[in-house]
């Protein structure tokens, strides 16, 4: 390849943070399913041997897996193109991010998998389409897709949660569609790493899926507006008369948001607080976790409830793995700054994220996440 290649699918979540990313950033990119002889035998194994996606491969042939490493390629290489400089704003930035890639996976999931007479040809289509083209495409596809509806009930959404889950997310919409009534981005009138981060689940399930996109189209046009947005490499602001193209200035933080994170504390809160405490549980109990060993999906169940509705939930590193880099932003600012960023997390009922830890870190080996 000599172009920056993009390996990925339309629907799939995560990819939609590294497009959406691209396509703001005006690289030079195109989009490939990886279900290439050429992607199995080249990009592969510098990917670690881990075929998930986002999967970024550069016009000089180096590979990088992960949708944040991606983002933090062309970050580092942009002098910071899309990360806020102030305290606040860069805290919510990273905030958003573990949002998006951990804390709205329930919602997205339930309006993909539940909701058949809407969505089912669709997904089948995609799922297909992702698979390599020989005689057993479609049953590899209907493969795929049943893998993936049970990972569903693995975040949680079983028949008892689902009338929480869908109340929580019509809030939400309702919450974000505020805030976008009034500002085109999270932050202003400029995408910043946490805007990335939650067109993951909006995107490629919420903005995309036929249930959950006609919801989002009828319940809340100026989020519909934004997810749109967020996929056009101009600033696609028109309908606010007097917006720069620029984060609000003097580190200002938005009522919207708040509130915005405020709902979203609801359900993330608990969740971030029983995950940690399993996978410190297992952490106790690994005597022999080698250094770079691969960090897995997930380490067991955790239990917590929401609006006194039990739910049990896959613990996922990987929420603690961009989490730190919240709590790192943190501890690096000053003592005034810190307190600022208490005092906005308090409002927001977030207060206590930059305590939940966990006992080991997760870095980045050959491409894969690891035990530090
Ligand atoms: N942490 C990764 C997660 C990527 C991911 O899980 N992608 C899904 C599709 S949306 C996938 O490829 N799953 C298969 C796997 O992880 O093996 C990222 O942010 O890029």
């Amino acid at each position: 390849m000599n172009r920056t290649t993009l390996y990925g699918s339309a629907l799939s979540l995560y990819t939609g943070r590294a497009r959406s990313y691209l396509i703001k950033a005006g690289i030079d990119y195109c989009e490939v399913i990886p279900n290439t002889p050429y992607f199995a035998k080249n990009v592969l194994p510098k990917a670690g041997g881990r075929q998930s996606i986002p999967t970024l491969e550069l016009a000089d042939g180096s590979v990088i897996r992960d949708g944040a490493a991606i983002i933090d390629h062309f970050e580092n290489t942009s002098q910071n193109g899309f990360s806020p400089t102030s305290p606040k704003q860069r805290i919510l930035s990273l905030l958003f991010d573990v949002i998006g890639a951990e804390g709205l996976l329930r919602p997205a999931m339930h309006y993909r998998w539940n909701f058949a007479e809407e969505n089912l040809k669709f997904l089948e289509f995609h799922f297909e389409a992702m698979m390599p083209d020989r005689p057993d495409r479609k049953e590899k596809g209907v493969a795929a897709a049943n893998r993936m509806r049970s990972a569903a009930v693995g975040f949680g959404v079983v028949p008892s949660t689902m009338e929480l889950v869908e109340i929580l997310y019509v809030e939400l919409m309702e919450k974000l569609n505020n805030h976008f009534s009034e500002h085109p981005y999270l932050l202003g009138g400029k995408p910043c790493i946490g805007d990335f981060g939650i067109m993951a689940p909006l995107y490629g399930h919420l903005g995309r899926d036929p249930a959950p996109l006609a919801l989002m189209q009828k319940k809340a046009i100026r989020l519909f507006r934004w997810v749109e947005r967020m996929n056009r490499p101009d600033a696609d602001i028109g309908e606010f008369a007097a917006a720069e193209e620029s984060y609000l200035t003097g580190d200002q933080i938005p009522d919207t948001l708040i509130e915005v994170l405020k709902h979203i504390a609801i359900d993330f809160m608990p969740e971030t607080k029983a995950a940690a405490h399993c996978i410190n549980e297992w952490l106790n109990g690994q005597t022999d976790l080698a250094p770079n060993t691969q960090v897995v999906r997930g380490v067991g169940n955790c239990e917590f409830a929401i609006r006194g509705t039990p739910i049990s939930a896959l613990a996922q590193p990987y929420r603690f793995y961009l989490l730190k880099r919240v709590q790192d932003e943190y501890a690096g600012l000053d003592a005034t700054a810190q307190e600022d960023v208490q005092s906005l997390l308090s409002a927001c009922n977030m207060a206590e994220l930059l305590n939940i830890k966990i006992s080991r870190d997760i870095g980045r080996h050959a491409n894969l996440e690891v035990w530090v």
